[in-house]
């Protein structure tokens, strides 16, 4: 499972990747910073079953477990800029487009301030409209689908037409990339009301297309960022188009997580705000600009707006449980002895013999039962699994 970050050059992607994953990016106030794609793991919250379990403790292998929370790992892609025609390969746009094959849902990073134009060029604050962003965006990963399906399109479409092919059959091909399957195109052909004769599908049927494909394979949400020095009227306008969109400031957040690493103020990522520790440590501008990030952002906003977004791309669009597998469901350990080790984020409906193939795929082929630890009850290969849930997984060899 991928998050995607996209957005024009300039928007913040980097510095929102840095932020949620402590992986370095680069990040500058000028275009194409960014060539190759950074990929790397930013946690997300969940309660942790220590707790209801009553232990006193777990011992997680990846992330960690604070005060009864469970930071979860999950992957994070931040791709290059995209301007408009990147489609077309303007700015190396089809090569970074390509880069989002593989994300499951999309963060569209807006930079809600207006101080940088379509091409991410700086311009003074408030002058460039970010909603024509989320217009040219959403119409370039659209177009970038209709071209993957329109390719040498007259002699595919004579082709299906001299054989009687079902559209959906021959294209589909060129979608598994997307993890788009045969049924989906279907749905998104007759959703899309194609003309019935293939041969007459023009570019733009192609584009329409696309973007029901989009909304199914990519759905996409908003990042308002750069939400400190935004016009309040822009981000409510921004909030009213009709997708999910949530202020954020990657900058403040960014900051706030070194600060903590510092040891310089208490916080962690998704708190409303935060505490100085030690202001000993700190000199006035230092000072200046967490006044600064407690006034413009954690008062009018709530909070930074990263880890908010993450979660809700997450558990709510990915639609994600989170469940823990173990080899003891008394100690609810592995053979090491660790509790709790790991934590996987399986797609809701997903069943006991998913989350063995998840573990590993000899787990899953060779699968017996399961074992729900908290009520101990054996449960079968089609269990489907809940959020929370702890299970030790018997297999055979
Ligand atoms: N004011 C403000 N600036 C930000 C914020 N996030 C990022 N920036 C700045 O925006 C510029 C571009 O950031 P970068 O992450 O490199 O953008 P990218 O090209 O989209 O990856 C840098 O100067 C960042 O410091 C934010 O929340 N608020
Ligand atoms: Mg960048």
């Amino acid at each position: 499972m991928l998050v995607g970050l996209v957005g024009k050059p300039n928007v913040g992607k980097s510095t929102f990747f840095s932020a949620s994953t402590k992986a370095p990016a680069e990040i500058a106030n000028y275009p194409f910073t960014t060539i190759a794609p950074n990929r790397g793991v930013a946690y997300l919250r969940a309660p942790c079953p220590h707790v209801a379990l009553g232990l006193a403790a777990c011992t997680p292998r990846t992330g960690k477990c604070a005060e009864g929370t469970r930071w979860i790992p999950a992957e994070v892609l931040d791709v290059a800029g995209l301007v408009p025609d990147a489609h077309a390969g303007k700015g190396m746009g089809n090569k970074f487009l390509d880069d989002l094959r593989a994300a499951d849902v999309l963060i569209h990073v807006v930079d809600a301030s207006g101080s940088t134009d379509s091409e991410g060029n700086p311009v003074p604050a408030h002058s460039h409209d970010p909603a024509k962003d989320v217009e040219f965006l959403t119409r370039e990963l659209d177009a970038w689908i209709g071209g993957i399906l329109g390719k040498d399109f007259a002699a595919t479409a004579r082709g299906i037409t001299m054989k009687n092919a079902k559209p959906e059959v021959v294209l589909a091909e060129r979608l598994t990339g997307l993890g788009v399957k045969e049924h989906d195109l279907a749905k998104a052909i007759a959703k899309s009301e194609m003309p019935p004769v293939v041969t007459k599908w023009t570019d733009e049927d192609l584009i329409r297309l696309g973007g029901e494909i989009r909304r199914q394979s990519k759905p996409i949400l908003l990042a308002l960022n750069k939400a400190d020095s935004a016009d309040p009227a822009t981000v409510k306008r921004l909030q009213g188009l009709g997708l999910t969109a949530v202020p954020t400031s990657a900058s403040s957040e960014l900051a706030l997580r070194k600060a903590a690493d510092a040891g310089v103020v208490r916080y962690e990522p998704g708190d409303a705000d935060f505490t100085l520790v030690d202001e000993s440590k700190l000199n006035a501008a230092q000072k200046k600009g967490l006044e600064q990030i407690r006034e413009k952002v954690m008062r009018p906003f709530g909070g930074t707006g990263v880890q908010k977004l993450l979660e809700e791309a997450v558990y709510r669009f990915l639609d994600r449980v989170v469940v823990y597998p173990v080899e003891d469901e008394t100690h609810f350990t592995d053979k090491e002895g660790r509790v709790l080790p790991d934590a996987h984020l399986l797609k809701r409906g997903a069943t006991a013999r998913d989350l063995a193939y998840k573990v590993h795929t000899d787990l899953g082929e060779h699968f017996i039962r399961g074992v729900n630890a908290r009520t101990k009850r054996v449960v079968g290969a089609e269990y489907e699994v809940q959020d929370g849930d702890v299970i030790r997984i018997v297999a055979g060899k």
